[in-house]
């Protein structure tokens, strides 16, 4: 049973959808998909969820052998890792790779392939959800669905256990690359606070650099900090309680992180109820985390909902795109959800009445605000989606429709990059992007979608 709305493309842009799966194909490494070709050559977790959704329209088997893959890669004790190494790709291609992690001495990660030892914001049951949803197999579907249940909801329980020692309903995350969003401008205060002295940083050599020019990625200062966690987590063997009783120094309650959790949990109850398993417990846990999310991440002078420090005690203020992501999982009323569109729709991101690009990672206003630099300004393709189906659901058509027609023509125009510049719409990072790929091909398949004619 297939409830794809497939929608008729216009000419410019069936050939472009062709583009889309062909940069899947090539990016595609035996059951998993690289995010990149050279910047990115292992599989990371939510660009695999991503991925899935897009391979969930036309190729259901690879949405699933995505997946699967994946959690093949499952720590015993739940967590599902960003990172899945591939024993094929040449050492020393990508930093930090598998011999950093050390994960080999953590008894609860798998021996081979080897995994970094944080993990990225829960969407994949979403994921799982948009296969049932679109996959022309209905009952392949469920039978997917069935498999990997017990292994999404041992990635949950992970979460809430050990990610939340206050039982409140939000889970932290303790490094920036947990969130997805590696350079934003939220992480600025709580790194500057972070005073290390050079021999506390293990030596390493930076590789992104090689191919991307550090004018767009995150500064080296920046990267001593995240090696100095690493480190930390590392001698800690990836132990929880350890890591925080011995006072880590970044501990974030992440807007996006737990609104993508409150999202899947729903989506993880949908999933139970296809294939009579009890949802209750799932709808009961994301309702906890909505209530939090409503209650504590709120920012009733900005507008929008602020991620918080737990070591501070208090919310970051730094006014990003996904501090209005908790729409994706219907969390605010009406009244918050417009006035977030209030802020949305003016100069600060784009205002619909101007000719712009929908929509900029990062209000234009922002201190340390850039068009080119890796998250803290530039257009994300996956923020994007996210905020699209959001706004849909509180009745934002005409700009549900600017975001839309904005990714088609990025894409048209400038290829699949990884980000996309909202003053001139060039394309940053890297090119061939999966992600990119993936969400214009749900797009456009599920909705009409404007070609570069208007
Ligand atoms: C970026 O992050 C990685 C580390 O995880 C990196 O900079 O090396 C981020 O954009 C992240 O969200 C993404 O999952 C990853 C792979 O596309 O790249």
């Amino acid at each position: 049973m297939s409830q794809s709305t497939e929608s008729q493309s216009p000419p410019g842009l069936t050939d472009h959808i062709k583009e889309a799966k062909k940069v899947l194909e090539q990016n595609r490494v035996g059951s998993f998909t690289k995010p990149a070709a050279n910047l990115y050559p292992y599989q990371w977790s939510w660009d695999s969820a991503f991925i899935a959704i897009g391979y969930a329209h036309y190729a259901q088997h690879q949405a699933e052998k995505e997946l699967l893959h994946l959690f093949r890669s499952q720590w015993q004790n739940g967590l599902v890792p960003q990172i899945v190494f591939a024993n094929e790709v040449k050492k020393g291609t990508y930093f930090p790779g598998p011999d950093f992690w050390q994960t080999e001495d953590v008894e609860a990660a798998p021996d081979s392939p080897r995994t970094s030892g944080i993990c990225q914001p829960p969407i994949h049951a979403t994921a799982v959800m948009h296969v049932l949803k679109y996959g022309d197999d209905y009952e392949r579907a469920k039978r997917f669905a069935a498999e990997i249940f017990p292994k999404l909801k041992a990635w949950h329980e992970f979460l809430h256990r050990e990610r939340d020692p206050e039982n409140e309903g939000l889970v932290y995350i303790r490094h920036p690359w947990g969130s997805g969003q590696d350079n934003s401008p939220i992480w600025d205060a709580v790194l500057q606070n972070l005073e290390i002295s050079p021999e506390q940083v293990p030596p390493y050599s930076r590789k992104d650099t090689d191919l991307i020019h550090i004018d767009e990625r995150p500064s080296d200062d920046d990267y001593d900090k995240y090696v100095y966690l690493l480190d930390f987590f590392r001698q800690r063997k990836y132990d929880e309680e350890r890591i925080r009783k011995d006072g880590c120094p970044f501990l974030i309650q992440d807007v996006l992180f737990n609104s993508l959790l409150c999202k899947a949990d729903r989506d993880l109850a949908e999933i139970a109820n296809a294939i009579g398993e009890k949802s209750k417990p799932f709808t009961e846990q994301a309702d906890r985390t909505a209530r939090t999310i409503n209650d504590k991440l709120w920012d009733d002078e900005h507008d929008m909902y602020l991620d918080f420090d737990l070591n501070e005690k208090q919310r970051v203020r730094a006014d990003v795109l996904s501090g209005f992501i908790p729409m994706f999982a219907e969390i605010p009323g009406q009244d918050r959800a417009n006035r977030m569109f209030n802020y949305l729709n003016t100069h600060c991101f784009c205002r619909l009445d101007d000719d712009c690009l929908a929509a900029p990672s990062y209000d234009r206003s922002g201190p340390g605000y850039s068009a080119s630099k890796y998250w803290r300004g530039p257009i994300w393709i996956n923020m994007n989606w996210m905020l699209s189906e959001g706004l849909q659901a509180y009745g934002n058509k005409e700009y549900v429709t600017l975001i839309r027609n904005s990714i088609a023509k990025l894409t048209l125009k400038n290829g699949f990059c990884e980000y996309f510049n909202p003053e001139s719409g060039e394309g940053h990072g890297s090119d061939c992007f999966s992600w990119t790929s993936s969400l214009l091909i749900d797009i456009a398949t599920r909705y009409d979608v404007e070609t570069l004619e208007d």
